[in-house]
């Protein structure tokens, strides 16, 4: 047995009611644990909600109501438990031993499922090939058989006395260590196109998955890019020209979604992909106002962006799906998201002042300055003007005098040139 899901297996839920997480959220979290058993092609047939006072480090929940789950999951023909509450290692081991026929995964697992059916470039593979690979290194127990099959032969044969498990675990090993060195590589042209770049005001689409990031990025740009009504439908970076007006062009890129706890590892191994919302001038944030849970998108987003590292970055929040809900929820949503930009991707509703709201944003962004650049540094020269307006210029004896105008990090990197 594997951890793979198939098409039409039938699928049973199990979310943790504790404390900390009252009823209704569990209730929401299975709700988005089920679109994602959709999107996996799977079925789910029933959902168990348990109340915990205290964590069971075995079982997650009681071993008894464990055991029961899984008669449960018998019952009715059940292929596959998924828990919406991360599994560790030991717990997954103990419910492989308890559950023969049946396999237990967790929203993790899931989450990293979708990614792999996904995944289409060879940079999306090997991201997400890692970030599985490391999830399954810990977890691996008697049931992951066909491994050896499934990783291509790659493996040595069995020596005297070893297990197969041992020697699964090498091979994941090998494999990992292979698949960072590619990564390395992926980074480095992705470093070197993105230099191309550097001079450009970049703007970045960021958001929870499904909010409508790929329609707004064709409402805006024209690019024919993936649109579907289904959770990571986009795993690469696309990236297009935007012209805004006549004096304001920027480089608008549109990259996968995020989710509530997108594990660790995903968000790490697909550093090379998110490099663009990394170095971006300005992320627009997609929300989509339809959704209840919107609050809780966004402290999602939050903490991925602050996981990346990418919290210092100015950010601007546009409403989306503005044409699914009626204008008094408008107006109470508008309230709490002072200075956002509410807009129908889809409907192409208000477009152009989203388009302005950048334009203003960019405004607010730049910074115009004055350099005087001796005759003799003419590469600095040549620098000083590249991704800025230049406003004046004025040759003297000796020097250059150049006033411009652009990006607050541009105009950094060309002072630190010039100094
Ligand atoms: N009603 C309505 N639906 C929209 C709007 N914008 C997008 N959608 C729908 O929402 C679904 C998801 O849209 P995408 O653009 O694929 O969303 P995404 O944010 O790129 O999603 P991922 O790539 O999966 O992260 C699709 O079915 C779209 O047609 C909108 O303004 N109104
Ligand atoms: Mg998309």
């Amino acid at each position: 047995m594997d951890n793979k899901i198939s098409e039409q297996e039938k699928v049973l839920l199990v979310g943790v009611i504790s404390q900390i997480k009252k009823e209704s959220v569990v209730e929401e979290h299975l709700q988005e644990l089920c679109l994602l058993v959709k999107t996996a092609g799977a079925e789910v047939v029933g959902k168990i909600t348990q109340k915990v006072t205290k964590i069971n480090p075995a079982t997650l929940i009681g071993t008894g109501k464990a055991k029961q789950i899984i008669s449960q999951a018998e019952g009715i023909g059940a292929q596959i438990i998924i828990f919406d509450d991360e599994l560790s290692p030991a717990q997954i081991k103990n419910y492989h031993k308890m559950a023969k026929n049946i396999k237990i995964l967790d929203r993790n697992g899931l989450i990293l499922d979708i990614f792999k059916k996904h995944a289409q470039t060879k940079e999306a593979i090997t991201q997400v090939d890692l970030a599985y690979m490391e999830y399954l290194l810990p977890r691996l127990t008697r049931q992951w058989t066909h491994l050896e099959r499934q990783m291509g032969g790659i493996g040595t044969r069995a020596g005297m006395g070893e297990t197969q498990i041992e020697i699964d675990r090498r091979l994941i090993r090998t494999r990992i260590s292979r698949l960072k060195k590619e990564l390395k590589k992926i980074e480095k042209e992705r470093g070197t196109q993105s230099l191309k770049r550097k001079s450009e005001y970049r703007v970045s689409l960021v958001g929870y998955t499904n909010a409508g990031k790929s329609t707004l990025f064709k409402a805006l740009t024209g690019a024919n890019v993936f649109i579907k009504d289904q959770l990571f439908a986009t795993l690469d970076t696309t990236i297009r020209k935007l012209i805004l007006d006549s004096s304001h062009k920027v480089l608008l890129s549109d990259t996968v979604g995020f989710i509530r706890k997108l594990p660790h590892n995903l968000v790490a191994s697909f550093r090379s992909t998110l490099r663009e919302v990394l170095e971006a001038d300005l992320i627009v944030i997609v929300l989509d106002i339809s959704s209840n849970e919107i609050d809780d998108h966004l402290d999602t987003i939050n903490n991925v962006l602050e996981d990346m590292g990418a919290n210092d970055v100015p950010v601007l929040h546009v409403l989306n799906k503005a044409d699914k809900i009626s204008d008094d929820k408008i107006e109470k949503v508008k309230r709490s998201f002072i200075d956002s930009v509410i807009i129908s991707a889809q409907h192409h509703l208000m477009i152009s002042e989203l388009k302005k709201k950048i334009v203003e944003k960019m405004e607010s962004n730049f910074q115009t300055v004055e350099l005087q650049i001796p005759y003799k540094d003419g590469k600095i020269i040549a620098e000083a003007q590249q991704g800025v307006k230049v406003l004046e210029r004025n040759f003297e004896d000796h020097i250059i005098r150049l006033k411009i105008r652009g990006a607050k990090p541009r105009i950094k990197q060309i002072i630190s040139g010039v100094n």
